[in-house]
């Protein structure tokens, strides 16, 4: 069995980081190491969270599995707290780093042109340099707008995100993941490069006119999920998009959806059978 280890938050409620990583990821069949960077009594949208940092957990951890031998076949992180703790996990996945295993960021920290409450710019450039010591990054639009300084467009061409990919690679990942690209009206999905073979891709679903929150962790999870699961990027990005909208449908048709997050739990039975017919 494969073993990844993520790093990122736990928000206790709010279906988004560790909470939604670990589930999708022992459901796909790998093994889910977590290291949380901090406690928060929900995510941050709402008002009034608590937050407990633990990032002073981080190098004591890390020494502890050092000390066991543990390797890991990917390490994947997401919303993570100060530049100061970045700069702990780049040291962290420097020295787990083997040649063959897969350094997955999605540098969460924002979306709708805008960053989260906690971050800043500076802090936005500090997430360009994780995505540097990356082997696959996975930013919105507005991520990689904060990361390499370009203009952040609602109403876009391909000729923009190309441009935006180009400027994200030069970051210094091998490949690297746009998600939310709209290509033309009514669809959306990702559009990516490969450096190694200076090749785009794309993949575009329907659009749901809805937009939840944590939503980017379940595409991100269920991306480096699919990865674990050999399957090649084309595939693992078709799997992990075409999941994150049957999601949103479901939440679309329970009445009583929360407006928190999506409901992931009830569509991963599909998801292990998608992933069944890859076999
Ligand atoms: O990736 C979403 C996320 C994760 N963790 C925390 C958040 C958010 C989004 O706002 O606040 C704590």
């Amino acid at each position: 069995m494969k073993r990844l280890l993520t790093i990122q938050d736990i928000s206790c409620l709010g279906k988004c980081s560790l909470t939604v990583a670990l589930p999708l990821i022992s459901a796909m069949g790998v093994e889910a190491v977590i290291l949380p960077t901090a406690v928060l009594s929900t995510h941050t949208m709402f008002k009034n969270f608590t937050v407990k940092d633990l990032s002073d957990q981080i190098v004591p951890i890390k020494d502890h599995w050092k000390s066991e031998n543990v390797e890991f076949d990917a390490i994947y992180t997401g919303y993570l707290g100060t530049e100061e703790e970045i700069e702990t996990v780049k040291d962290l996945i420097k020295d787990f780093k083997t040649e063959n295993n897969l350094i997955f960021v999605d540098p969460a920290m924002g979306d709708n042109g805008k960053l989260y409450p906690a971050f800043d710019e500076a802090y936005a450039k500090k997430n360009a340099t994780l995505c540097g010591v990356a082997d696959v990054i996975v930013p919105n639009i507005t991520e990689a707008c904060f990361m390499t300084d370009a203009e952040y467009k609602e109403s876009y061409d391909e000729a923009y995100i190309k441009d935006l990919l180009k400027r994200l690679a030069e970051l210094g990942s091998k490949t690297v993941i746009l998600t939310g690209v709209s290509l033309s009206e009514g669809k959306t999905g990702v559009m990516g490069l490969d450096t190694v073979k200076n090749e785009f891709f794309s993949y575009q679903n329907n659009k749901i006119d809805a937009a939840y929150h944590g939503t980017g962790d379940v595409f991100s999870s269920v991306a480096v999920g699919a990865l674990m699961n050999d399957l090649s990027f084309t595939d693992a990005l078709k799997v992990a998009a075409d999941y994150t909208a049957d999601t949103i449908k479901v939440t679309l048709d329970n009445p009583k959806k929360p407006w928190y997050g999506v409901d992931f739990e009830a569509t991963i039975p599909e998801l292990v059978d998608t992933l069944r017919k890859y076999r």
